[in-house]
């Protein structure tokens, strides 16, 4: 069975001005789908294409296979981000995460200047995120692909901070996009499902 391009959980022109319709476009219809269209060439006949993209994720990983990782992990980690934005989100965050956060960070503000500085100081192509590691809240970055499954960590919250993701937006401004995604993007919900999930 291949692996599948899931639709965005919102309509393309939904998330604007904070990420354009034109974005999406690029963003999902194209490079989210190359990554899986690569993967599928990759694994096709394989092992591989019988275990789920997180076991694909892990084991290309612990294996060195950086073609399949990258592609599996890049198909993985645009599905965290998707669903971790809806329209009229973001803002300071409501049940468990919310508690979680202030326990942790000291404030929601304190949590936002660190995610925003862990998105804007990422050199190059990678990601920010909030993970759950050992049971506790940590804000990190990671280059290219790298994701918190290969750390053996749950991913909370994502956010991309591939060029690709704002430039059409924000062209350079990586700042405002961080700006953007924690004020007005951020699906709450979804990252209050990730850590009950997580126990
Ligand atoms: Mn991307």
């Amino acid at each position: 069975m291949a692996f599948e391009l899931p639709p965005l959980p919102y309509h393309k022109t939904a998330l604007e001005p904070f990420m354009s319709a034109q974005t999406l476009d690029f963003h999902h219809g194209k490079h989210h789908q190359a990554y899986v269209t690569n993967l599928n060439a990759l694994v096709k006949d394989t092992p591989l294409a019988e275990k789920s993209l997180e076991d694909v994720v892990r084991q290309s990983w612990s294996d060195g296979n950086a073609g399949v990782f990258n592609n599996a992990a890049q198909a993985w980690n645009h599905i965290v981000f998707w669903n971790c934005m809806k329209p009229g989100g973001g803002g300071a965050p409501t049940g468990p995460i919310a508690e979680r956060i202030d326990a942790t960070f000291g404030s929601f503000d304190t949590f936002k200047d660190a995610f925003k500085t862990a998105g804007v100081s990422q050199f190059g192509s990678g990601w920010a995120w909030l993970v759950l590691d050992k049971g506790e809240l940590k804000i990190t970055k990671t280059p290219n692909a790298e994701d918190p499954l290969i750390h053996g960590q749950t991913a909370l919250l994502a956010c991309d901070v591939w060029e690709h993701s704002y430039y059409l937006d924000f062209q350079n401004r990586r700042p405002d996009y961080l700006i953007g995604f924690l004020d007005h993007l951020v699906n709450w919900d979804f990252v209050n499902e990730n850590l009950a999930k997580a126990g």
